[in-house]
């Protein structure tokens, strides 16, 4: 089965005055195909109340929802698949978990974490922070422009290792052509759509920009690593 990974990723947020649902609908509206529902600090029945609305908005605008973190309502719920980082569930756990048809990414900072991530076949690879962004706690270094081009490298010359690795943390509109030109495979985004005074204009503006850069990377359950 072939999954699909978008090289346009929209990233939800807990903001005081929008639901996860009504963001994620106006990033759908404005052309994302692939929304990742980013919940935190939530109890498991609201967040459980909050993904069904999401996966819902999902199923309407035929968008991947991927749930970060939380394998287990993954599960419940059918979810197309999860994002895990180094502090959640292992990814042959979530594996075993959500079965070999499920998208399972991973988050990366280093050439190295590509590589474990790799091992454990993931389906895309997360690689950031590319700039500094409040979005997240506990960042990792910030990476920039050099580092991703020198990671995309190296990358490229490992035999055998073809994930598609999205671009993810503090990127902007003005920053989407030279970290494409860098050869990664897409960008994730959440601040830059959702504090936007149109999130739907956002989200069209990051989809057109993208849609010049075919989705190059398609590949099975069975890829060959080393
Ligand atoms: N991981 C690294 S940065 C980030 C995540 C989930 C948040 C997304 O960043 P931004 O700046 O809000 O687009
Ligand atoms: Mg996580």
């Amino acid at each position: 089965m072939k999954k699909h990974i978008s090289n346009f990723q929209y990233i939800s947020d807990s903001l005081k005055d929008s639901s996860h649902a009504m963001l994620s609908e106006l990033a759908c509206r404005g052309g994302a195909k692939w929304v990742q529902l980013r919940v935190k600090n939530q109890v498991a029945y609201k967040w459980e109340k909050i993904a069904v609305e999401v996966q819902r908005v999902c199923a309407k605008y035929k968008a991947t929802f991927i749930i970060n973190d939380n394998v287990a309502l993954a599960k419940n719920l059918d979810a197309d698949g999860v994002h895990l980082g180094k502090e959640d569930v292992s990814i042959s756990e979530a594996r075993r978990i959500l079965g070999p048809n499920k998208i399972i990414g991973g988050s990366a900072n280093t050439i190295q974490d590509i590589i474990r991530l790799a091992k454990h076949q993931v389906d895309y690879i997360g690689l950031g922070p590319y700039k500094f962004t409040r979005t997240k706690n506990n960042l990792s270094p910030v990476l920039g422009l050099i580092k991703i081009q020198d990671i995309i490298k190296q990358a490229n010359q490992c035999p055998d290792l073809s994930i598609p690795v999205i671009a993810i943390g503090g990127i902007k509109l003005e920053d989407v052509n030279q970290i494409m030109k860098t050869g990664i495979d897409g960008i994730a985004v959440s601040s830059a759509i959702n504090h936007a005074p149109s999130q739907e204009l956002a989200s069209r503006s990051f989809a057109e920009k993208l849609n010049i850069y075919c989705n190059k990377k398609f590949y099975d359950n069975q890829p060959q690593y080393s």
